[in-house]
């Protein structure tokens, strides 16, 4: 799969797809192109029975340095309104299997807003997650206000964005942006391990818990509570569900087929 130019894309273990950001002259800055490369690969992935989980990474040293400020340069008010990028966005939202971001090196604006799109962040020990914005008169456009303040709290989010200050993969371990820390040269063999284990689990069952810690977003308690028991009813009526509880009854590995 090399028909793109700004990201690679490769198939490396069963269930697994792997999208590396490529722009390394540019520390991976996220130009629209490269977005819509992203967007495409997703809606490829979704209708792809053989694609469980995505990884995506930037490497060990970048992950991405944000919106391409070049390219933002040449924008005005009315031709943001009719920009694209929030039509990519909105496909990398609405991917409705596992994402994990394999994240070394800056994280910064935009690339931090992906990182935050994805399910679970593997940070490298020489992360740091910065929304810098602030530095260039503007503020996060990628949902970035919204998802850091949900994540850790008022205090972390408004000091982060306000101050355009990084923090450290230590501090996003402890504030919960991340789910790990690893050396850089094990973040993406330790994303690849975890993609590996989720790989195997039913495909169906996957998308439906994601959907569900997602929803705690947007819910109260007592509706997210009501959206999981429909969640799980809904689990119950289909074959993995059975697969999975034969498996363990006749002591074996079960084999999901998503139905
Ligand atoms: N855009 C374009 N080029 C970039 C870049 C970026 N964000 N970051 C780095 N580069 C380029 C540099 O210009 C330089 O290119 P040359 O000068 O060699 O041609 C090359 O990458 C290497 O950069 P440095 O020499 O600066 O490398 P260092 O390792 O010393 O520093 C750095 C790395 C990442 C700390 C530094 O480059 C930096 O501070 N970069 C800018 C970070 C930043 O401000 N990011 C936030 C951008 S604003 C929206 C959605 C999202 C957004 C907006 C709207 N909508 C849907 C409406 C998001 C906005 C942002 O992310």
């Amino acid at each position: 799969m090399s028909d793109y130019s700004d990201i690679t894309v490769e198939k490396r273990q069963p269930g697994t797809l792997l999208i590396t950001l490529n722009r390394p002259e540019a520390r991976n800055a996220l130009r629209t192109h490269l977005l819509s490369e992203i967007a495409a690969v997703l809606s490829d992935a979704e209708q792809d029975d053989m694609v469980t989980c995505v990884i995506i990474t930037g490497g060990e040293k970048v992950f991405a340095a944000g919106a391409d400020v070049k390219e933002m340069a040449e924008h005005n008010a009315v031709s943001l309104w009719r920009d694209e990028r929030p039509r990519h966005w909105k496909s990398i939202r609405e991917f409705s299997k596992p994402i994990i971001a394999a994240v070394n090196g800056f994280c910064l604006g935009g690339g931090f807003e992906l990182a935050m799109h994805a399910d679970i962040i593997i940070a490298g020990s020489n992360a740091q997650f910065g929304q810098p914005e602030i530095n260039l008169g503007i503020i996060p456009g990628a949902g970035g206000t919204q998802r850091l303040v949900r994540t850790v709290g008022k205090s972390l989010a408004m000091k982060m964005i306000l101050s355009g200050e990084f923090i450290s993969a230590d501090e996003a371990l402890t504030a919960g942006i991340a789910a790990e820390i690893t050396q850089p040269e094990n973040t993406l063999r330790r994303a690849e391990k975890l993609a590996a284990t989720i790989a195997k689990k039913s495909p169906i069952a996957l998308k439906v818990a994601k959907q569900a810690i997602l929803n705690a977003y947007e819910t109260s308690l007592e509706q997210g509570l009501d959206n999981e028991r429909k969640a799980f009813l809904f689990l119950a009526a289909t074959e993995d569900r059975n697969e999975g509880i034969a498996a363990f009854m006749e002591k074996r590995s079960p084999k999901f087929t998503g139905n």
